[in-house]
């Protein structure tokens, strides 16, 4: 056999070592997966979205990797769930308020008072309307998988105690950037300001804004007890998030792959709404010892508001759909039938 034969063969059969072994690497790599969330890691977003990471990297035995990205470091929801639009990242946890630009039909979520149980709401969110409106996602671009707790939303702020409508008047209150929060506290009294989750500490820090709206667990793992003195109990908004998939990385997915996610993220739902629950269970005394002066609003005040509140119905139920605004207040009836 000539020297250039041998020598061709010794060249091919390294290449096709080499070929085979990027083609074993390539098969071990894991499939990398970026998880952004707006709070920080400490708070029982982060956490849960550390479940959600163990879950999937055990279900795949590896071969699904999630890094979860706390603080806003990927960006605020709105800019999050255009990265996941084009692709750009895989997932994220966020308010389904912000969503609303996107999907119309997220507006329910922001209905005060709508909701006002935590049993309602995992049965309405977990139930045919909660599928429903996900669903009308995925030709956005967005796959939705899960509903995870943000919580009964309460008032705070550094200038009074809230303890009837009027004293919302003037007051500089920051809300998600979202039409339904902005015209509920407009229609309140308040000086609504529609500002993303991550400028809202140092807002208040430079009282840019003078209160905000969020549930107790936010309140306590954003330390806004450092920023605000007054805490008013309201629970005028159940808000949910919701997790989140890029449906242009998801149809690139196996089917196994795809029930990898969704297996984890019901897994991590579980976790979080009983981990919220439990911290919120002990968050007045929490916020108490941080210092922070406790008032609940009263039932008539509460009435006073929700009857003040009824035209934003009116604007919610004109953008979603008088037949979706209608099944939801039924099927409220039937879970409060069922007691
Ligand atoms: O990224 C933060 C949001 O997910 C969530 O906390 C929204 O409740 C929210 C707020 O007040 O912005």
């Amino acid at each position: 056999m000539t020297i250039f034969r041998r020598t061709l063969i010794a060249v091919t059969a390294t290449a096709l070592f080499g070929a085979s072994v990027a083609a074993v690497a390539q098969d071990i790599k894991p499939r990398l997966i970026r998880f952004g969330y707006g709070l920080n890691e400490q708070s029982n977003q982060g956490r849960a979205a550390k479940v959600f990471a163990e879950q999937v990297e055990k279900a795949s035995a590896g071969k699904m990797k999630v890094r979860a990205i706390g603080a806003a470091a990927l960006g605020p929801d709105t800019q999050m769930q255009q990265a996941l639009i084009g692709g750009a990242q895989e997932m994220m946890v966020g308010s389904t308020a912000t969503l609303v630009g996107i999907t119309k039909e997220m507006a329910l979520w922001d209905t005060p008072f709508l909701i006002s149980s935590a049993k309602e709401a995992d049965t309405l969110l977990d139930g045919p309307i909660g599928e429903k409106i996900k669903s009308k996602l995925q030709d956005k671009g967005l796959v939705g998988l899960v509903y995870w707790e943000n919580g009964f939303r309460n008032l705070t702020n550094s200038k009074r105690p809230i303890t009837k409508m009027e004293d919302l008047d003037g007051v500089k209150l920051r809300v998600m950037q979202n039409n339904v929060y902005l015209s509920s506290f407009q229609t309140l009294g308040a000086n609504a300001v529609p500002m993303a989750f991550s400028e809202l500490f140092s807002a208040l820090e430079t009282k840019t804004v003078d209160g905000q709206e969020n549930p107790f667990n936010t309140i306590l793992s954003s330390k806004f007890y450092e920023v605000q003195k007054y805490v008013t109990v309201t629970n005028h908004v159940y808000s949910p998030w919701i997790v989140l998939v890029s449906k242009k990385w998801w149809d690139q997915l196996s089917k196994t792959e795809q029930q990898i996610l969704t297996d984890a993220a019901k897994t991590s739902r579980d976790f979080e709404r009983k981990d919220t629950r439990e911290e919120a269970a002990k968050a007045v005394g929490d916020l108490k010892a941080k210092g922070m002066l406790i008032n609940e609003l009263s039932a008539t005040e509460s009435a006073r508001m929700r009857a003040k509140l009824t035209k934003v119905y009116a604007l919610i139920g004109a953008d979603i759909g008088m037949d979706l605004w209608n099944e939801a207040q039924a099927e409220l009836v039937k879970i409060r039938a069922k007691k």
